[in-house]
């Protein structure tokens, strides 16, 4: 008995490592650096990509962008990494195949950073 409660009572230092390490890994996820377009604007002309830039490398393959409007969800090609100047510049982007009709729309993304854990977020953007 006496044995039992001893290993009980250590059994919460592991605990409080695995804290410790998730703190210190939250930190070190990606941010969402910009988007297009613009999260918030207001644009003119319908979209022709979605593409959304991350504070690091995304991984593709876990990598996913929803477009919603007020008619429901519009069609998007598949997700590939963005380049710029033939190098992959940290975003990931869609072409828009479905019509993009005036309204406001939400951009929902889903994507991991290095250590595989998966991110979501989301924004806004309004065409006129
Ligand atoms: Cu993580």
């Amino acid at each position: 008995m006496r044995q039992m409660s001893r290993s009980q009572l250590q059994s919460p230092r592991p605990l409080m490592v695995i804290l410790f390490a998730c703190v210190a890994v939250v930190s070190a996820h990606l941010k969402v650096d910009k988007t297009f377009p613009v999260s918030d604007a207001t644009v003119a002309t319908a979209p022709a990509r979605i593409q959304v830039w991350f504070s690091q490398a995304p991984i593709v393959a876990v990598s996913g962008l929803v477009l919603e409007g007020p008619a429901g969800k519009i069609e998007l090609g598949k997700v590939a990494p963005g380049m710029a100047e033939g190098k992959a510049d940290n975003s990931v982007v869609a072409p828009v195949v479905g019509t993009v009709a005036p309204g406001v729309y939400t951009v929902s993304w889903r994507t991991s950073g290095a250590d595989g854990h998966i991110l979501t977020g989301t924004f806004q953007f309004t065409v006129k």
